[in-house]
């Protein structure tokens, strides 16, 4: 059985995962109006990507005989000045995830719930690899500038990435 506390710290971090499915949706529907397929197709992955975190702690929360309250989502922005001004706010979103997650984390090591400190292990990892693809992309777009042609060709790139369902925990 999981603790109070713990399952109160679980409940508020699925909420942040659901909200960050429904950032990048939006951000899939403002890429859609620039009419930047594989950007659209890279926000669909990561759309993918948070229901599956999301539904990971929702899943577990039930395994260990705890309560999902789901909260109402918050209202995500709708519009950007540009691709390099949208991926400057997924790389602050990634960050401000991460450090939630440590605080999830942290809830659980105070209740010293060794499964859930176990449990929360392939989050923090994966939240190292969210920020590196980010960064990745973000680091392209400050070199491409105003270069119409390499945006382009970036979102070739782009086009190619796929979801797999992760294994969580
Ligand atoms: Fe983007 O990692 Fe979940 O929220």
């Amino acid at each position: 059985m999981i603790s109070e506390k713990l399952e109160k710290a679980f409940n508020v971090q699925i909420n942040k995962e659901f909200y960050s499915e429904y950032l990048y949706l939006s951000m899939q529907a403002y890429f859609e109006r620039l009419n930047l397929k594989g950007f659209v197709n890279w926000m669909s992955v990561q759309v993918q990507e948070e229901r599956a975190h999301a539904m990971g702690m929702f899943d577990y929360l039930n395994q260990r005989g705890g309560t999902v309250n789901l909260e109402a989502v918050e209202k995500p922005e709708t519009d950007w000045q540009s691709p390099l001004d949208c991926f400057e706010h997924i790389l602050r979103h990634e960050q401000y995830v991460t450090a939630s997650i440590n605080e999830l984390a942290d809830v659980a090591d105070e209740v010293k719930d060794r499964a859930a400190i176990s449990f929360l292990d392939w989050y923090i990892k994966e939240q190292v690899e969210e920020e590196d693809n980010v960064g990745q992309v973000l680091a392209t777009l400050k070199l491409i500038g105003d270069d119409k042609k390499a945006l382009l060709m970036l979102d070739k790139d782009l086009a190619a990435r796929t979801f797999v369902q992760p294994v969580i925990g």
